[in-house]
């Protein structure tokens, strides 16, 4: 779609008669749409979401907006990256059923997508800040990365359909840019719509603006962001990304989706696990979050973990693409070649996610999109002090990634910074 012609935002007033006819929400909600409720709840940076709810059932309605809806109408924001959405979501519903919501209906012109209503789930970033312990999601979250990094790869993918993705995600251009701005350079000068605790973090901040070896590793993460396209991400997968129950974890709004380093997707969730660790002592009013602190490392430990174990049994099963062929490997009776291929392979997914985990870090404090982990601890010194740890694990993380040899490694460095920074 080139522009916007012929689209037009929906309200909570007009979306019953606008979208009334549509058959993916008779069919799920009835024909009846004069008594449909609507309600608006998107609270994210971008776009509008809508419940829409009858006797009979629920759907969301979830509608970009030609501009950035965190910041308004000053930051133009193609309608295009919804088709990157729906395009992402029809992908990870193939590679790993189950895990993202249905969809029932996409409009590329209207830049909206009808999609399953999940209940009773909530964000799973905020059942952290309540303290909610999550068995699953370790286990979910890292079947989900492996499955699909390893899916929608040259290791498992017929090359012509590879590249025809490859290319197809390579226009999500405008969403790919505020990732290389907002998360690689911004944090590290003062740009414009930069904020930090104040004044606080003053100290702290100048301190990383200068630090040139820092500088150099967010620039050598940004290098692999843009040029080492490996697979297909996510782009965006925070703990505001996954919505959970007890039971059950899904994954949601993939419009950042464009091909890049398998690590990336890895490395950003384990950041946001890790920045919830560092916000919990931010969050202790009805109690200690000791517990918790525990849990979430525990969380990250079993998410790595996961991540690997699939990725080398997939490695192992359906390694079927044009990379490290059976031919050279397994059907000449050198099965070990190939599990040293694998090896040299996950430890460049190691030491890139630790780079992608600080940098996140960084720009969450640093930079324009600040994450509700830190944001509702509204005693500012208390939140500082939350903040200095985060960011002083993010600047070891990135810095001294090809270091680092184990998640036991940075989970024991997190709780040194627990311990003595002081709250
Ligand atoms: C202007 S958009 C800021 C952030 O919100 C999205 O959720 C992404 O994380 C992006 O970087
Ligand atoms: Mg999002």
């Amino acid at each position: 779609m080139a522009g916007n012609q012929g689209f037009e935002a929906l309200t909570v007033e007009t979306l019953p008669a606008r979208l009334g006819a549509l058959p993916a929400l008779r069919t799920r909600i009835g024909a009846g749409s004069s008594h449909w409720k609507v309600r608006e709840v998107g609270d994210g940076n971008l776009n509008l979401v809508f419940v829409v709810e009858s006797e009979t059932g629920t759907v969301i309605v979830k509608q970009a907006l030609p501009y950035v809806r965190l910041v308004g109408d000053s930051w133009p924001l193609p309608l295009k990256r919804s088709f990157f959405e729906y395009n992402a979501l029809r992908r990870q519903a193939a590679r790993d059923p189950g895990m993202v919501p249905e969809v029932l209906h996409f409009d590329e012109t209207q830049a909206l997508i009808v999609m399953e209503f999940l209940t009773p789930h909530v964000i799973l970033r905020q059942a952290l800040i309540a303290g909610r312990q999550l068995p699953k999601i370790a286990r979910d979250l890292g079947l989900f990365l492996a499955r699909t990094l390893f899916r929608g790869s040259d290791l498992a993918m017929v090359a012509k359909d590879r590249k025809a993705d490859l290319a197809l995600f390579a226009d999500n251009v405008e969403l790919c840019d505020i990732t290389e701005n907002l998360v690689f350079s911004d944090p590290y000068f003062a740009a414009k719509m930069n904020r930090h605790t104040t004044p606080q973090l003053d100290g702290i901040v100048a301190e990383l603006r200068t630090d040139r070896d820092l500088k150099v590793a967010a620039q050598q993460m940004k290098h692999l962001f843009v040029a080492k396209a490996e697979t297909l991400l996510h782009g965006d997968f925070h703990s505001g990304s996954v919505m959970v129950t007890i039971e059950e974890t899904r994954v949601i709004d993939p419009e950042f989706a464009v091909y890049g380093p398998f690590a990336f997707d890895v490395g950003m969730l384990l950041a946001n696990f890790w920045m919830s660790y560092f916000s919990q002592g931010g969050h202790e009013d009805a109690g200690s979050r000791a517990g918790m602190r525990a849990y979430l490392l525990g969380v990250i430990d079993e998410t790595w973990a996961t991540f690997a174990a699939e990725f080398a049994a997939l490695w192992r099963t359906e390694r079927k693409g044009i990379l490290y062929q059976a031919s050279l490997f397994e059907d000449q009776g050198d099965a070990l070649g190939a599990e040293q291929a694998l090896d040299a392979l996950l430890t460049d997914i190691w030491v890139e996610a630790l780079g992608f985990a600080g940098v996140e870090i960084h720009r969450r404090i640093l930079g324009l999109a600040h994450n509700a982990d830190f944001e509702t601890i509204t005693d500012t010194d208390l939140r500082a002090r939350c903040e200095t740890k985060a960011l002083k694990l993010g600047r070891h993380l990135a810095v001294n990634r090809r270091a680092i040899h184990s998640i036991a490694e940075v989970n024991a460095l997190a709780e040194r910074l627990e311990r003595e920074i002081v709250r």
